[in-house]
């Protein structure tokens, strides 16, 4: 596979993440020609990938399923990058393509940059609208509202926003970010640093939830998601593949019962998929994982365990409701699930 490790930002230097190229914003009043409208566009995940998860996550808390559909990608991507071929004769059956790239190449002839997910697609164009993970999420929350369900929680409460963006950079440099940075180091100062980081900022995140039930304020925000994504993953992937082992996820008392609280939300458990995970992390990263050789744990069991958390408080939607089931074509098979 000449995937992941073969690219610019898994190589020799130290781990360094590529900015998103297309950075176009889908808004209410279509400022840079891309109106929110229902139906119109596609967003393309993997269940693998920790960025396009938070949009998967935010699009079951807004209820946003019905005006935007999604496809999701074959965990192992081959030399083609993503591809479609979890479904019927590998094609995605709304873009009709086999290959992410080409709504890529549909937007921009001969596109230098990588694939990446996640990313939006406009239908009727089949032209890629962005693939701006930190922004997408924000416009889910902030621009789609008037497509939002019945009883949606506020993602992103304008009172909140200042610590809400402190709290995410801290969590992207360190912990969401910080795990890459270790897992790819190619010297021992570069992994010991990244290390550090990631267990130092988890120490004060578990600190700070020791007596709170989310991030900020008393409900759920995007902050919480954005954790959320790289804590279901830490001990499936981090703490093995990427070396972020001074201890395990499931050893935190309080970062534990957080996450097991929030995979036991609807709408964030039932987006996770840990046969995705596993696989993608442990056979496209050749280069840390040559064998391809994909682990049997950790235990799944314990994130369905009760976490007790209700005893902080809190009121996980605010004045809203929770999301309805999950609908019957994007159930997680059961092969990822706890
Ligand atoms: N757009 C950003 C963030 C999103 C991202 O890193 N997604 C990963 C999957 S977790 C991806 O699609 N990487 C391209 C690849 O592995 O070929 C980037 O390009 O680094």
């Amino acid at each position: 596979m000449s995937v992941g490790e073969g690219n610019e930002q898994y190589g020799r230097k130290a781990f360094k993440r590529s900015k998103s190229h297309f950075t176009d914003r889908i808004t209410a009043d279509g400022r840079d020609g891309w109106p929110v409208e229902a139906g119109r566009y596609r967003l393309v995940v993997s269940r693998a990938c920790p960025w396009a998860s938070r949009a998967v996550i935010s699009r079951r808390l807004l209820g946003l399923e019905e005006a935007l559909s999604m496809a999701v990608v074959d965990p192992i991507q081959d030399d083609r990058s993503w591809r479609f071929t979890l479904d019927p004769d590998d094609r995605d059956p709304v873009l009709g393509i086999r290959f992410l790239k080409e709504a890529y190449d549909a937007r921009e002839r001969d596109y230098p940059g990588g694939v990446s997910v996640p990313a939006i697609v406009d239908v009727p164009s089949g032209d890629l609208v962005t693939n701006d993970y930190q922004r997408l999420t924000l416009d889910l929350a902030t621009e789609w509202t008037d497509l939002h369900r019945a009883g949606a929680p506020d993602l992103y409460p304008a009172g909140l926003r200042d610590e809400i963006d402190a709290v995410m950079a801290e969590v992207y440099e360190d912990v969401n970010n910080g795990v890459y940075r270790a897992g790819f180091a190619t010297g021992q100062e570069e992994y010991e640093e990244a290390c550090d980081a990631v267990f130092r900022r988890l120490q004060a995140l578990s600190e700070r939830l020791a007596r709170r039930r989310y991030l900020v304020g008393d409900t759920i925000t995007e902050a919480d998601i954005r954790l959320f994504t790289t804590l279901v993953r830490f001990d499936a992937v981090y703490h093995g593949h990427f070396k972020c082992n001074r201890w395990k996820l499931a050893e935190d008392r309080v970062l534990w019962a957080y996450a097991r609280d929030l995979f036991q939300t609807p709408g964030f458990g039932d987006t996770v998929d840990f046969d995705h995970i596993k696989r993608h992390y442990y056979r496209v990263h050749t280069g840390i994982n040559p064998t391809g050789i994909v682990p049997l744990g950790p235990d799944l069991s314990g994130w369905l365990t009760p976490h007790h958390r209700e005893e902080l408080g809190g009121r996980p939607f605010g004045d809203g409701t929770p999301p309805g089931p999950v609908p019957a074509a994007e159930v997680v098979p059961a092969p990822g699930r706890p």
